[in-house]
């Protein structure tokens, strides 16, 4: 939320149902949804449902527990779907690809490719 009330990050809309998202998981401080477009067959974003980190370093010093929660959904969502086996990206910086500086770990299962670093 910011100091007006209004939520900011597209990804903090998701969690107040303000746009509309495939979730696939929440639970009290963590949503898990369906990237809008998927690199692997299985491509979910974990998120903090706080969007006071905007990525994984600020998360890791500010709230390890949080982080852990991330994994554990994380390691939950590819064991439902993919057998268990699953790449983990944390896009850090515009120069390594991330778009939206709400902290989001990338879930990808299934038939990993080369080209599927999200
Ligand atoms: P990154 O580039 O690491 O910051 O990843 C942002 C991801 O978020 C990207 O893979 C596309 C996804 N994304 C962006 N906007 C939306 C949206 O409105 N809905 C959903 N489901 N995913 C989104």
């Amino acid at each position: 939320m910011s100091s007006t009330g209004e939520t900011s990050s597209i990804f903090s809309r998701i969690v107040a149902r303000e746009i509309p998202a495939t979730i696939v998981a929440e639970t009290d401080t963590v949503i898990a949804f369906e990237d809008i477009a998927p690199k692997a067959p299985v491509h979910v974003l974990v998120v903090p449902k706080t969007e006071k980190y905007r990525n994984v370093v600020e998360l890791a010093a500010g709230d390890p527990e949080l982080l852990a929660e991330i994994v554990a959904l994380a390691s939950r969502i590819a064991e439902e779907r993919a057998g268990g086996e699953f790449r983990l990206v944390f896009n850090t910086g515009e120069a390594a690809g991330q778009t939206v500086f709400h902290v989001h770990a990338h879930v990808l299962a299934g038939s990993l490719g080369e080209d599927s670093l999200a």
